[in-house]
This record gives structure tokens, sequence and C-alpha cells, in this order.
């Protein structure tokens, strides 16, 4: 699959997306989100890949947000659709069904930050900056930042960020719960590589099943999301995966997943 604005490399069962604009510190257009709902759409197919690692281009940006010179003129109706689309592209890697991992190469402000939010796990290198800076713009954040960072890190310091604009380093990302591990920066790459790799080798069915028990049931009370869960566990049961796991267990011998 070829597009203009990203690069995509399968190995191991785990799909590299790079975004790739590096000269505009890989800022979001309207091509290259639709070139992400399509690369999405996809993977989401193919069966070879299980994880699915967001990179940016170059060393110095993740994703430097909404390109703002693609925004800077559009109209009312071209703004609405540019939003809409941004929103379904963060829903889409918030839902999809194997595991996406942000590895946050430097700047990830504004819709780069909330497309780092819609990973399941983030990482970041030594020099990753974070923010939700648009309230310089006079806009608020448009990609779900509202929603998500205050459901990541709390009220308070979401809050503090969005409010004030305030960029963050990567030790600070750390502290807070924005990211999960600070690696160097030729680090970064590997280290997500060798989770993505670990993960794709545990039960797709079962990881799958635990994205949609974490996400889904963080929307719920308590109560009903324990319920949802032994729905979800129940279903386990009729995968030949769970059948398989366990005699591997009882076997002591790796087991041999196949997604069934
Ligand atoms: N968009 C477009 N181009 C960008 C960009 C961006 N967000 N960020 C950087 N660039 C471009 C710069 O214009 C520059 O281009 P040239 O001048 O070389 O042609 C090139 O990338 C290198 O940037 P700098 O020369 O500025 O590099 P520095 O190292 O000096 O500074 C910086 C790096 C990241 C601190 C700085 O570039 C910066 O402040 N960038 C803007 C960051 C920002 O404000 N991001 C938030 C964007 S607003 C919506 C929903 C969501 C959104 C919008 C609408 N709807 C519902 C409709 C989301 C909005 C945003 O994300």
């Amino acid at each position: 699959m070829d597009f203009n604005n990203l690069l995509l490399a399968k190995e191991e069962m785990v799909a590299v997306v790079t975004i790739n604009r590096p000269k505009a510190l890989n800022a979001l257009n309207y091509e290259t989100l639709m070139e992400m709902r399509a690369c999405f759409a996809a993977l989401q197919e193919d069966a070879d890949v299980r994880v699915v690692i967001i990179t940016g281009a170059g060393e110095k940006a993740f994703v430097a947000g909404a390109d703002i010179a693609y925004m800077q003129n559009l109209a009312p109706s071209a703004g609405k659709a540019f939003g809409k689309l941004g929103h379904e592209v963060m829903r889409t890697i918030e839902n999809f069904p194997k595991p996406v991992i942000a590895a946050i190469n430097g700047f990830a402000l504004g819709g780069g930050c909330e497309l780092a939010i819609s990973c399941d796990i983030r990482m970041a290198s030594q020099n990753a900056k974070f923010g939700q800076p648009e309230v310089n713009l006079g806009i608020i954040p448009g990609f779900g930042g509202t929603q998500r960072l205050p459901r990541l890190v709390g009220k308070g310091i979401a809050n503090e960020l969005i409010f004030s604009g305030n960029i963050i380093d990567a030790a600070e990302a750390c502290r807070i719960g924005l990211v999960n591990r600070v690696y160097a920066p030729d680090q970064l790459l590997p280290e997500c590589r060798a989770l993505a790799t670990r993960i794709a080798t545990r039960g797709p069915g079962a990881v799958r099943l635990c994205k949609e028990a974490i996400n889904n049931g963080m929307e719920m009370d308590l109560a009903r999301a324990c319920t949802y869960e032994a729905d979800l566990f129940a279903q386990c049961f009729s995968s030949l995966d769970q059948k398989e796991g366990m005699s591997a267990f009882l076997e002591k011998r790796a087991p041999n997943f196949q997604d069934k």
C-alpha cells in the first residue's frame, strides 16, 4: 500500500506506521488523516499484524499538531469535515482491535498529543515534548484532548496543561502518567518493537478482549463493568486459543496461538 504522507513497515507480526511529513514536523493535514484511516482499515484486515506502532519521521517530532497552514483559511464546512475526520481517526485507533503503541520521538503537540492519547500505550524518547497549545491559537483541543487527557492524567493536571498551553518534557510526562516509559532516542523504537513483539506472541483474541474490557469497562460503573468482564471472560472459553494456552502450560511448552 503506497501513501504520500505515511510509511508502513511490517515485521514479525508488528506494523510500524510512520507519519512522514518531517518538513512540517509531521503535522496532520486532511490527506494524512485520510491515509491514516485507510492504513488502519487495511491493518485491521491483515491477519499477519497483531500490534501497531505509530511514530513520526525525523528526529524532531512525533506530530507537532494539526496542520496550522492547512487550517488557517478553512471555510466552516471544511473545518467541520476536518474535525470529524480527526475524531474518526482517533476513535479508530482507540477502538482498534489490536494494541497500538505510540513511539513519541519528539514534539507531540495539539493534535499530536491527542493522537498519542488515543493509542493504548505511550513510550517517549528523552527529547519528547508534550502539550495542548491550542489556546495560543484561539481554539480548544478538537481531536478529543479535553475528554481523553483528563481521563488519562486526572482533571487537575489536564486543566493546567490545557488552560496554560504549557509544554512539558518527557520526564514530566512520565511523572504525571502521560507516558509509561522514557528511553534514549536510539532505544525508543527497539524498545517499542520488543514490547510489541512480546504482546504479539500472547493470545491475540485474549489481548483484543482485554482492550475491549478496559476501554468499555472504564466508561461503566464498577458493578456493571465487572458483569461485562465476566461475559468477556466466558467468551474466552469458546476459543481454541484458550484450550491451546492452558494445554501448553500443563505440557510445559510454548503456546501456539492461532487467533481462533
Ligand atoms: N502545522 C503546520 N506546520 C507546522 C506545525 C503545525 N502544527 N508545526 C510546525 N510546523 C512547520 C513550521 O511552520 C516550519 O515550517 P517552515 O517554516 O520550515 O516551512 C517547520 O514545521 C519547522 O517548524 P519550526 O521552524 O517552528 O521549528 P522550531 O523547532 O522552531 O519549533 C515547534 C518547533 C513545534 C515548537 C513549533 O513549530 C510550533 O510551535 N509548532 C506549532 C505547534 C502547535 O501549536 N501545535 C498545535 C496545532 S493546533 C479541529 C480539531 C483539532 C485541531 C484543529 C481543529 N477541528 C475540530 C476542526 C487541532 C489543532 C492543533 O493541533
